[in-house]
């Protein structure tokens, strides 16, 4: 069976994110998102929140396993012996930080990160660009799976 994990914040989970996700759904037996955990961090949305709308927007895949880690990456694979990590580059600027996190991930572990390019429609889409428009206003409607767009505009709205 072969394993992949498309890891991330996914607060919430963008068209960009979605795309990459079933690209590796097509490569891969089973694709595993985490939604990594970082307690310094706090969301707009909660953990239990990203990963319902993950599951969501991702069932019609068939083989999408949607779960939250806290902890390392590495110890994630680990844990259900996956061996590949599957990551979108928007841009060269990723590229620096993405390569050392690859770098540090395989020695650490010997897990391997494969690098899908986006798709340029979605090159300039983050989540926390997302939430700055929506938050003054701006339409980002066609960035986001409907649901999550509908989840946004009302804790958006409940601020
Ligand atoms: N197009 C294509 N891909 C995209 C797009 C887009 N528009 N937007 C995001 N992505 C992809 C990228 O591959 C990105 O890495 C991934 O989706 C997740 O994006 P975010 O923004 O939701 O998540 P990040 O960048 O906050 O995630 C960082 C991690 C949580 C993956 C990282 O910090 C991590 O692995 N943390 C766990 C702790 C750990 O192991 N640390 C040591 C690392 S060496």
């Amino acid at each position: 069976m072969r394993r992949a994990v498309c890891p991330g914040s996914f607060d919430p989970i963008t068209n960009g994110h979605l795309d990459i996700i079933g690209r590796a759904s097509k490569l891969y037996d089973v694709v595993h998102v985490a939604v990594m955990i970082n307690q310094s961090k706090k969301g707009l949305f909660t953990v239990d929140e990203r990963i319902a709308m993950i599951r969501e927007v991702t069932a019609d895949f068939g083989n999408v396993e949607v779960e939250s880690f806290h902890g390392l990456l590495v110890d994630f694979c680990k844990q259900r012996d996956i061996p590949a990590i599957v990551k979108g580059l928007r841009a060269v600027s990723d590229f620096d930080y993405e390569l050392q996190m690859a770098q540090m991930n395989n020695g650490l572990s010997g897990v391997e990160t494969l690098f899908v390019p986006t798709n340029p429609t979605y090159s300039f889409l983050s989540s926390s660009l997302v939430k700055e428009v929506a938050t003054w206003g701006g339409d980002v409607a066609h960035l986001l799976p409907p649901t999550v767009h509908e989840a946004l505009v009302k804790r958006l709205g409940e601020k």
